[in-house]
């Protein structure tokens, strides 16, 4: 037997509303590798929550990279999320460097439904779009991919709050392909938009060193959870730890969602408290066999 990979996560640990850690750490154990937190930020409740308090750990981070890093200690992977300030991205971007044969998979959380998260500074993309030169691969959401190519995103009304969801605009495969070639020019190895209407589809569409774009293409769940992006993520994360070729890990990472949103649908929870994985992790811990991601 080997050993488990490690996974650094850089993420906030918030308390209600399932996300970030609380998202990153089961899914990554339930899939066989350890996750080894470095929290961005506590907060009470995720900033999809009216009210909710919160602590920057900003130097926090920068001490406790530092510490891993003179302890000696090399990741096999470093998986970024919700950065509560700039200084954290630049934080980040150094151990980056320090720890050049980690996988690098950046989350770039900016927003959702056309808004940025508001609890955001706002040169946040900015800043994004550094830590996206650095990385293997970035999963940005439409909105995301608009906040970071400077582009408009077109999509909810712009006090939306999850749970009111309205349809955004269908994509032709040219507009796609467009904008991760806008993506790719950000320098990250691969570039993976989730959730695109695309004409006649659903998909999860990627670019990688061979400029050409792939998809997986699903039936959409008509819900919306916050937490999801992050659940995507750190399946995909997850996945590739167990070496799996990346339209596999997309393919698994996108089943999984779907699979867990029609769970959280039946189960008729407020939107806003997140999915209920914990009811689904189950089907994590062995690879889901093929003939069932056929769909
Ligand atoms: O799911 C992304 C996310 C992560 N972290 C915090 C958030 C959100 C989305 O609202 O508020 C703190």
């Amino acid at each position: 037997m080997t050993a488990a990979k490690t996974v650094a996560a850089l993420h906030d640990l918030s308390g209600v509303g399932r996300c970030a850690l609380t998202v990153a750490i089961p899914v990554i154990s339930a899939m066989g590798a350890q996750v080894i937190p470095a929290p961005t930020a506590v907060l009470s409740a995720h900033t999809a929550f009216p009210d909710f308090v919160g602590l920057d750990l900003t130097d926090y981070l920068e001490k406790c990279l530092e510490k891993w890093c003179e302890m000696g200690l090399s990741f096999d992977c470093i998986y970024t999320g919700y950065m509560a300030t700039v200084r954290q991205e630049e934080i980040a971007r150094r151990f980056f460097d320090a720890q050049p044969g980690a996988v690098k998979v950046v989350d770039p959380v900016l927003g959702d439904d056309g808004v940025m998260y508001r609890a955001l500074p706002k040169d946040m993309p900015q800043a994004m779009r550094r830590l996206c030169r650095g990385a293997d691969v970035i999963t940005p959401n439409l909105t995301e991919a608009a906040l970071l190519t400077g582009g408009i995103c077109e999509s909810a009304a712009p006090d939306a709050l999850p749970g009111t969801k309205t349809d955004s605009r269908t994509y032709t495969a040219a507009e796609l392909e467009n904008l991760l070639t806008e993506l790719m020019e950000l320098g990250p190895k691969t570039a993976l938009i989730t959730g695109v209407p695309l004409e006649g589809a659903h998909v999860n569409a990627w670019m990688g060193g061979d400029g050409r774009m792939h998809a997986v293409d699903y039936v959409p769940v008509p819900a919306s959870f916050p937490g999801t992006g992050d659940l995507f993520a750190s399946v995909l994360t997850g996945a590739l730890m167990r070496d799996m070729d990346f339209e596999a890990a997309v393919r698994l990472a996108t089943a999984y969602v779907r699979q867990t949103m029609l769970h959280t649908v039946e189960c008729g929870t407020e939107p806003v408290y997140g999915v209920q994985l914990e009811q689904t992790l189950p089907s994590l811990l062995q690879p889901i066999p093929k003939e069932a991601l056929s769909e």
